[in-house]
């Protein structure tokens, strides 16, 4: 959102200088160390040591927390701008900060106690130690409240048993906030509390990496708890509550993941627009063909618009407002524009765009998980429709 606009009724959409000046270090630190590295890190499946290291110099695991707590304190908006210089890259790398900060320690922050936060973000804010987010199971993946996974309270905690799956970076971090049943008569209303997990303790088991279509660099896994104990004071929010905190925590994912959507399907573009000027048949460049300046007017009519939603939501998340449709809409139009837009830049780009070379093949099947992840859009569909019909 480059341009400055002041209206009479002063709305303003122009960037705060402090963010600005965030884009701008993301994005020189995107071009200076995620960028060359891109191909290696799908190449080897892994994001170098040296690189995690660096994303943690600069801060980026503590971006949307509390500076209380050693965060960046640059809030949702502040956070979206970051991930969408970050979409430009690779998604390993959004996926790795997502995970850790849209979500797995999200939750932590949005509802854990102040004891609980004091003993644990700072430590997930300086990147020393990283967090997962572990709601989905075998049987409950659209349908959340369907979750098996049990915890029973006994003595001074909880005994977990259950297995989790296609847990994003839950073969690294050393935490997650994992979702179970406490009261299996309740369901979604007073059944589900949310646990603070040690995932290194006793009773924890994580699964090989699973094998996908696309997304190298990021790991999924199961995570399997039998007989694990959680102490009573691990729980985040209170006994009975952590449906809801799964569905505030995966607001917050939604607006992060459209977010990406924007960097990436930008960087699709920009790629696009200097491939169309550069490439030469019929005897003139490509760009002069209406049917590509046309996809490519589509493309930037398209990011425009989800830039202004994930902003505007971004807006609403800060101010404190519930958010959760606005969300819904926002990770449902991005997802789906990020999708159509790297399929229209393979287009552009033709037979080079299908090699692995131009990184467009790599993008093309990364994006197509945006549909599914962090609620299918099916679901979006459903959250929005039963807001608008709640009238
Ligand atoms: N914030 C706060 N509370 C919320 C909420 C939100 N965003 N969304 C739902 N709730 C509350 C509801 O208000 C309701 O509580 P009350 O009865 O007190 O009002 C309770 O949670 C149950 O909500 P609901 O009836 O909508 O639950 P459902 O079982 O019908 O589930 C969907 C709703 C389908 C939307 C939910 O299961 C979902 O989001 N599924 C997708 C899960 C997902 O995204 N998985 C991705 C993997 S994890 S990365």
């Amino acid at each position: 959102m480059s341009s400055v606009m002041h209206s009479p009724s002063g709305l303003n959409f122009e960037l705060p200088e402090e963010l600005v000046l965030l884009k701008r270090t993301i994005r020189e630190f995107v071009e200076k160390e995620l960028w060359p590295i891109a191909s290696q890190v799908e190449e080897t499946d892994e994001i170098p040591q040296a690189t995690i290291d660096a994303m943690r110099s600069l801060g980026l695991f503590g971006l949307p927390f509390a500076e209380q707590y050693g965060g960046a304190g640059v809030g949702e908006l502040g956070y979206c701008v970051a991930l969408e210089e970050l979409g430009r890259a690779s998604a390993a790398f959004s996926n790795l900060l997502g995970a850790h900060c849209s979500i797995g320690a999200m939750a932590l922050h949005l509802d854990g106690g102040p004891e609980l936060k004091a003993r644990f973000m700072p430590a997930l804010c300086a990147g020393e130690k990283l967090a997962c987010f572990a709601l989905s199971e075998p049987g409950a993946g659209s349908d959340a409240a369907n979750i098996a996974t049990r915890a029973v309270l006994d003595g001074d905690g909880y005994v977990l048993n259950g297995v989790k799956h296609f847990i994003t970076s839950g073969d690294i971090a050393d935490y997650a906030t994992v979702f179970a049943v406490t009261d299996p008569a309740r369901g979604a209303r007073g059944g589900i509390t949310a646990f603070w997990v040690d995932l290194n303790g006793p009773g924890v088991t994580r699964g090989p990496k699973d094998r996908k279509m696309g997304l190298f660099g990021s790991h999924t896994c199961e995570l399997i708890f039998r007989d694990a104990r959680v102490p009573a004071d691990h729980v985040i929010g209170s006994v009975g509550a952590g449906f809801k905190t799964a569905m505030k925590t995966l607001d917050m994912g939604r607006l992060s993941l459209a977010a990406g959507c924007v960097g990436s399907a930008q960087f699709m573009l920009e790629k696009s627009v200097a491939y169309a000027k550069e490439r030469v048949q019929f005897g003139q460049p490509i760009a002069r063909q209406q049917a590509v300046q046309f996809m490519l007017a589509d493309m930037a009519t398209e990011i425009f618009a989800a830039r202004n939603m994930v902003y505007h939501t971004a807006w609403k998340a800060d101010r404190g407002e519930r958010f959760s449709m606005e969300a819904a809409m926002v990770k449902r139009y991005c997802s789906d524009m990020a999708i159509h837009v790297v399929d229209r830049a393979l287009q552009i780009h033709g037979g080079s765009g299908f090699m692995k070379e131009t990184g467009i093949e790599r993008a093309y099947r990364d994006a197509r998980i945006l549909a599914i992840y962090e609620g299918t859009n099916e679901i979006q569909r459903l959250i929005i429709a039963e807001e608008l019909l709640r009238g």
